[in-house]
């Protein structure tokens, strides 16, 4: 899947970008999300909190002018702050097997070797345009993503932890539409950079070159992966459609992947291949038991960084 430049790509600069990865999961991904978009809507819909609208993309921006909230439902995880017993998350088939498919496994075996954990730092983000942005929206989800590494919004037990983020674009990621740059040379640094807790997690930009910001547009199907270490924000959307995109996290078996209340499992392993979860409905089933134990639970706080820091002023 990659070549040997490719790889030699990614340890010199911490990041590559690899087109057309995961292209033949995405019609059966679009048809799943349409189909879990189209429950919502029908309730919303009975409410009167919409109005008759065709077509994924209408019905994302729609539902976001609405006020109705779609993302925790369409998400791949559970929240990591409060998990109520009836919070949502989508665990649909064609998503897992678009976890595993097998020309993303080779380029993650590539990078970290054979042994591949599906680490539960995971997202999908569906974000409807910057002119719809309400006063006050903050999540990464929805919105720009601030300046920050992903190892620095991770609990510290994963700090040695061999991990890559794949992040896929589910349509044309343009520097129109919102997609992702990295800070250049930021992942061969020893420390992390600092960053401050709120709004959002985030690398405060005077400790950002901006002669060393590269945006890294790539076309649907196609996937950016990065180091931990290497700093990535995303840009506005200015366009007037959706920037949808998963971002999945893998990491060598056995290692701490930084978010433990959370389930992970083996999406390749050549040396105990019968290890490996094939089954969707596990998956489901895995993030199902996790919600109900967490519902009992008190809230974890896990980010290491302190909001009265002086560059956080
Ligand atoms: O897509 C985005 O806006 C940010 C993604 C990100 O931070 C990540 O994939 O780690
Ligand atoms: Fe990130």
């Amino acid at each position: 899947m990659l070549s040997q430049d490719q790889i030699k790509l990614f340890k010199a600069q911490g990041f590559l970008v690899v087109e057309d990865v995961v292209t033949t999961a995405l019609p059966a991904v679009r048809q799943e999300y349409e189909a879990a978009l189209d429950t919502l809507w029908q309730q919303w819909r009975a409410a009167g909190r919409v109005q008759d609208t065709p077509g994924f993309e209408n019905r994302i921006i729609a539902a976001y002018r609405a006020g109705c909230e779609y993302f925790q439902p369409l998400d791949i995880s559970l929240p990591t702050r409060e998990v109520a017993t009836d919070v949502p998350m989508h665990t649909g088939p064609a998503t897992f097997e678009m976890m595993r498919h097998p020309r993303l496994l080779d380029l993650v075996e590539a990078l970290i070797g054979p042994e591949i954990t599906s680490n539960p730092i995971q997202h999908v983000r569906i974000k409807p345009p910057a002119t719809d942005m309400r006063d006050g929206e903050h999540r990464a989800h929805i919105t720009k993503t601030l300046w920050h590494q992903d190892r620095g919004v991770t609990q510290e037990i994963a700090d040695d932890t061999n991990m890559i983020t794949v992040w896929i674009a589910v349509n044309d990621a343009t520097v129109q539409n919102g997609c992702l740059q990295v800070l250049k040379g930021s992942h061969s640094r020893d420390d992390l950079l600092p960053h401050c807790p709120l709004p959002q997690v985030g690398i405060p930009d005077e400790f950002i070159s901006q002669a060393d910001v590269e945006p890294l547009p790539v076309k649907a199907g196609g996937v950016v992966v990065f180091h931990p270490m290497c700093a990535h924000n995303s840009l506005e959307n200015h366009t007037s459609g959706i920037r949808w995109s998963f971002d999945l996290r893998y990491n060598v078996t056995g290692q701490p992947t930084g978010r433990p209340q959370f389930p992970e499992w083996i999406a390749r392993s050549r040396a105990h291949p019968e290890t490996e979860l094939r089954d969707p409905a596990q998956w489901a089933k895995m993030w199902d038991e996790t919600r109900r134990r967490l519902s009992h639970q008190p809230v974890t706080e896990f980010y290491r960084w302190d909001q009265n820091a002086p560059y956080c002023a």
